[in-house]
C-alpha cells in the first residue's frame, strides 16, 4: 500500500445541489500547490489541511521550525446526471475521476430556495440521490461487462473461468436488481484484474445541504430510506461560507445563533476517518512536527513504512508516548523520566494520537 496522507474524496450529486459551494467552502484554506508535488492545478482538485489543535500544541512545546498537518484533497467531480454512464452530460469522463478517490460525498439538496433551478423541476431528496446511485451501478454493470470479456480471453482454465464468471454473474445480479455490491463481491476476479475499481464498493457518506427552510422530518425520512450504515452529515453551505466574511469573535457569536456547532469541514473530516478506518499519530521534534494518517489496523512497522520505506526496512523499535501522557509530562525528557515513554516493537498496534520515534538501521 502506498503512503496513505490522508485520503481523497470526491463530490457527487444532481446539477445544482451545490458541490461546487461545498468545495469552495471546504476549500478556503487550501494549502499552496507548490508545497505539495502531488496537487495538481485542476482547479477542481484541492488539497486541504486536516486541523488538529493536538499538533498545534506538539509544535509549540517543541519549536518545531515546521508544523505538517494531514491533507485531504477533494475533488468537485461535476456533470454526473441521469444518462451519464451512457454518455449523457459530460459522459463517462467524470466516472473515471470517481474511480479514483478513496470515498464518495453523495451531496443531496435539502434546502429550499425558488430562484435555484433544479433539474427535474423539484428537488425529491430520495429520487435525487437514486437517479445518482443508478449511475453508479450502470457504470460498475458496463465496467463488469468488460470483464466477462476478459475473463473469456485471458489464459485460466476453463474451470478457473467459470469460477469468476459466476463471480461477476452474482454481482451483475445485485446490480440489476438496484444493489450496491459489498465489499466482499468479486474478491477472486479482484485477484486476477487487480486494477478494477467498482464505485458501488467505495465508501460513501451522504452530505445534506440544508438550509433554514428545510424541515428535520423531511431529512429524518430521507434517513429512514437509506441503508442504515450510510452516515449523513448536515452542512449548511450558504450560511456556513457567509460566516466565514465576520471575524473570528462574530463567527463564534452567529454559529451559535445558527446552531452550527462545528464547521462543514472538522465534520466531514470526522467522518471520512472513520468511514475509511483511519488514525492519526504524530512525529515531534524541534525540526518538525508532523501528523500522520495510517489505517487503524496499522502496526508500528507499517506506520514506520508511511514516514519512509527506509525506516520500514531498516526498523529497530519504536520509541511512543501517548499524547496525553506528552502534554501532561510537558517534553520527551520528562515523558522519559515519569516513566510513561515506552519501547515497542514491530507489531504494537499504534493508538489515536500516538507520539513516535522510530529507531531504525539504514
Ligand atoms: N439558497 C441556497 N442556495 C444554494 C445553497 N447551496 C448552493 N446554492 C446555490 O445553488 C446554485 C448551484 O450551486 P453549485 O454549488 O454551483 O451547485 P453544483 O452544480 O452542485 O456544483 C448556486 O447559485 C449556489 O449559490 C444553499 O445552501 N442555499
Ligand atoms: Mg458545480
Amino acid at each position: 500500500m502506498a503512503a496513505v496522507m490522508g485520503f481523497k474524496c470526491g463530490l457527487v450529486g444532481m446539477p445544482n445541489v451545490g458541490k461546487s459551494s461545498i468545495f469552495n467552502l471546504l476549500t478556503s484554506q487550501k494549502i499552496d500547490a507548490k508545497n505539495f508535488p502531488f496537487c495538481t492545478i485542476d482547479p477542481n482538485i484541492a488539497t486541504v489541511e486536516v486541523p488538529d489543535e493536538r499538533l498545534d500544541k506538539l509544535s509549540i512545546l517543541n519549536s518545531s521550525k515546521s508544523k505538517v498537518n494531514a491533507v485531504i484533497e477533494f475533488v468537485d467531480i461535476a456533470g454526473l446526471i441521469k444518462g451519464a454512464s451512457k454518455g449523457e452530460g459530460l459522459g463517462n469522463d467524470f466516472l473515471t475521476h470517481i474511480k479514483n478517490t478513496d470515498a464518495i460525498a453523495h451531496v443531496v439538496r435539502f434546502f429550499i430556495d425558488d430562484d435555484i433551478i433544479h433539474v427535474n423541476g423539484k428537488p425529491n431528496p430520495d429520487s435525487d440521490f437514486s437517479d445518482i446511485n443508478s449511475e453508479l451501478m450502470l457504470s460498475d454493470i458496463a465496467t463488469l461487462e468488460s470483464i466477462l470479456n476478459r475473463i473469456t480471453k485471458s489464459k485460466n482454465s476453463d474451470k478457473e473461468k467459470n469460477i469468476l464468471k459466476q463471480e461477476v454473474s452474482n454481482a451483475l445480479d445485485k446490480l440489476n436488481n438496484s444493489n450496491f455490491l459489498d465489499k466482499t463481491d468479486l474478491e477472486k476476479v479482484k485477484e486476477f484484474f487487480p486494477d478494477i475499481k467498482m464505485l458501488t464498493q467505495k465508501p460513501m457518506f451522504v452530505i445534506a445541504n440544508v438550509n433554514e427552510n428545510t424541515s428535520e422530518k423531511e431529512i429524518e425520512k430521507f434517513k429512514g430510506n437509506l441503508p442504515n450504515d450510510i452516515t449523513v452529515v448536515e452542512v449548511d453551505v450558504k450560511t456556513e461560507t457567509d460566516l466565514n466574511e465576520l471575524s473570528n469573535e462574530e463567527k463564534t457569536e452567529f454559529m451559535k445563533e445558527f446552531n452550527i456547532t462545528e464547521s462543514a469541514l472538522s465534520k466531514i473530516i470526522k467522518t471520512g476517518y472513520s468511514l475509511l478506518d483511519l488514525k492519526t499519530f504524530f512525529t515531534s521534534g524541534e525540526k518538525e512536527s508532523r501528523a500522520w494518517a495510517a489505517k487503524k489496523y496499522f502496526n508500528a512497522h507499517e506506520c514506520s513504512g508511511i514516514i519512509h520505506t527506509d525506516i520500514q526496512k531498516g526498523f529497530i523499535r519504536a520509541e511512543t508516548v501517548s499524547y496525553d501522557d506528552y502534554i501532561k509530562s510537558g517534553s520527551e525528557q520528562a515523558s522519559k523520566a515519569n516513566g510513561v515513554w515506552r519501547q515497542e516493537g514491530k507489531d504494537y498496534i499504534v493508538t489515536e494520537g500516538d507520539v513516535i520515534y522510530f529507531r531504525f538501521n539504514v
